[in-house]
C-alpha cells in the first residue's frame, strides 16, 4: 500500500515556496523536534488548489500534491513547476498520516502522525540526496525524540535512546555493517550525545 503511493509522488521546493508567500516558512519548517502539524493542510490549502489521487477508489483523496512554479535552471525565462508538499493518507481513513517536503527538487523530510492527532507528529525522517540520514521517533508525545537513527549512505550507524524520558540520551548503540558493534551507557547523562 505504502509503496503504491510513494510511486505517484513527485519532486518538489518547499523552502522557496514558503518562503516566496512569508510567515508559515519559519513555522512548517521548524527544524528543531518534533512538529505540530495540526494546521499545515489550511496553510496549503490557502497556497493553491492540490492535484488529488485516490488510489484505493473510494472517491475520497488519498494524495494531495501541492505545486509551485518557479524560474527553470536550465531554461532561462522558462518556469519549471514543482510539487513541493505531498500529503499522503496511508491508512485511507480520510486524514492525513504523513508529510513529505522537499527542497530543489530532492526529497527533504518526512512527517508521520501514527495516532490521528497532528498536533504531535511521532516520526520524523530527515533524508540527504534522497538518502534517510536520520530518523527520530517520539513516543510521549513531546518534541524531544526518545529514540534518534542516525545513517550513512542509507545504513543504520547510530542509535540515541532517552530510556528514562527525561529529554536526555543515556544509550548510545553503534552500528557497523547492519549489526550492533558496541553499546554504551552513561545514566547520568555527562556525555551529552546529541
Ligand atoms: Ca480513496
Ligand atoms: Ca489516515
Ligand atoms: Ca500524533
Ligand atoms: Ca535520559
Amino acid at each position: 500500500m505504502i509503496k503504491n503511493v510513494n510511486s505517484v509522488l513527485l519532486v518538489t521546493g518547499l523552502a522557496a515556496a514558503f518562503a516566496a508567500c512569508g510567515g508559515p516558512r519559519q513555522e512548517i519548517r521548524n527544524d528543531s523536534g518534533l512538529v505540530d502539524v495540526s494546521g499545515l493542510e489550511t496553510k496549503l490549502a490557502a497556497m493553491g488548489q492540490p492535484q488529488v489521487f485516490d488510489l484505493n477508489g473510494d472517491l475520497r483523496p488519498d494524495v494531495k500534491v501541492y505545486y509551485r512554479t518557479e524560474p527553470a535552471p536550465t531554461a532561462p525565462g522558462g518556469q519549471i513547476t514543482y510539487p513541493f508538499v505531498k500529503e499522503l493518507d496511508l491508512n485511507f481513513d480520510g486524514k492525513t498520516d504523513c508529510w513529505k517536503f522537499y527542497i530543489n527538487g530532492v526529497l527533504e523530510k518526512e512527517l508521520y502522525d501514527l495516532d490521528g492527532d497532528p498536533t504531535a507528529i511521532e516520526v520524523r525522517n530527515s533524508f540527504v540526496m534522497n538518502q534517510i540520514s536520520q530518523k527520530e521517533i517520539s513516543i510521549d508525545r513531546d518534541e524531544f525524540p526518545e529514540i534518534v537513527k542516525r545513517y550513512q549512505n542509507g545504513q543504520l550507524v547510530l542509535i540515541l535512546r532517552d530510556t528514562n524520558n527525561d529529554n536526555g540520551y543515556d544509550r548510545r548503540e553503534t552500528y557497523v555493517n547492519g549489526r550492533q558493534a558496541g553499546v554504551e551507557i552513561d545514566p547520568e547523562q555527562i556525555k551529552g550525545w546529541k
